[in-house]
């Protein structure tokens, strides 16, 4: 068990965005830099870049805004090069992600407070994987985790957080299914003060009977919490599923009118050759990306950078020009 915990490192963040977004890179961003392969810049370059900006899910709008912003930038700079050009694109890509960046809130950790974070997003979106990297990755500062298993709508999901806890080695406080989250989650509270934990992160259900009913119990989940520890939960983390693509851009505008999301993850880019969803995310919601997932372990993931992941998708290991 100690050697595990030793050697249980973090990937390193820029091989993880490089390897999720190794689908995208070789397919739709491929073309996307084969355009720029051309001998002069012309009108055929634009209309094709535009369409498969959408493609890759980057968004309609957002589409449109890049090509304009890179065919006036191309006209005021006289730019006639299209490597050239590819560049300008490549930096107007990232400034459009730190969209999603700056407004990302530091995040302070004290000692005898546990950080609470709750995970939410529509079922299926990986809510319960990603709180195993989220676990692992706390954990790769040294910090104690606990889990709880908010989700008490599925058995199998009670289940599931708990193989996560025997593998990761952290306390899940959980119930029976059909439980009441809030009996959950305040027994999570106290469990954790007790025992002195850094960092809680509590799971919840994708789906109840009703969308009101989701709403509402993140909103009573949230009250447990402040009667312990005032200013949890610290994080509240959206979980949007890439593979999605636009839909689950629509979701997560729902999910934001209800609950306060601080921080965004964007699960299963590796599952994906259309990885622009980041730019839609950036430019709709507002609300800083943090992390991405890519993959299925508890390694999988990686602190999301707006220049990481666009040289991700323009240049991979050894490729390049
Ligand atoms: N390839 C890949 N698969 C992922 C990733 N994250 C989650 N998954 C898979 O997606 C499926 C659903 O993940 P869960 O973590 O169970 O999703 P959830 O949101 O908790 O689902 P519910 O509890 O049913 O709402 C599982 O098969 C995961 O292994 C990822 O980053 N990449
Ligand atoms: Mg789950």
């Amino acid at each position: 068990m100690v050697l595990r915990k030793l050697f249980r490192r973090q990937a390193e963040p820029d091989v993880q965005i490089e390897k999720g977004l190794e689908k995208t890179r070789k397919g739709v961003f491929l073309e996307i830099t084969r355009l720029f392969d051309r001998s002069e810049i012309d009108d055929e370059l634009f209309e094709d870049l535009e369409m498969l900006l959408i493609q890759a899910d980057v968004g309609w709008d957002v589409s449109q805004r890049l090509v304009k912003e890179l065919q006036d930038r191309i006209a005021a700079e006289r730019i006639v090069n299209p490597a050239d050009a590819r560049e300008v694109l490549r930096l107007e890509m990232i400034q459009l992600l730190e969209l999603a960046t700056r407004n990302r809130k530091v995040k302070i950790l004290q000692r005898g407070v546990p950080f609470v974070i709750l995970v939410t997003g529509v079922n299926g979106t990986g809510k319960t994987t990603s709180i195993a990297k989220l676990a692992q990755y706390h954990q790769g500062f040294g910090r104690t985790v606990m889990l709880a298993a908010g989700d008490t709508f599925r058995a199998a999901a009670i289940d599931q957080l708990k193989v996560w806890g025997e593998r990761l080695d952290c306390p899940v406080i959980a119930h029976q299914q059909g439980a009441d989250p809030g009996a959950v989650v305040f027994d999570a509270m106290v469990a954790a003060h007790n025992r002195n934990v850094d960092v809680l992160i509590v799971d919840t259900a994708g789906r109840l009977h009703t969308k009101h009913n989701l709403m509402a119990e993140l909103h009573k989940l949230r009250k447990i919490m402040q009667k312990h520890v005032p200013e949890a939960p610290q994080e509240v983390i959206l979980v949007i599923d890439a593979t999605t693509g636009q839909n689950g851009l629509v979701q997560a505008n729902e999910f934001s009118k209800s609950v306060e999301i601080t921080d965004i993850m964007i699960s299963k880019l590796d599952s994906t050759a259309r990885g622009g969803i980041a730019f839609s995310v950036a430019k709709e919601l507002g609300t800083p990306i943090s992390y991405i997932g890519t993959g299925e372990r508890a390694t999988d993931m990686a602190e999301f950078r707006p220049d990481t992941y666009v040289d991700s998708l323009f240049f991979g290991e050894g490729e390049g020009f």
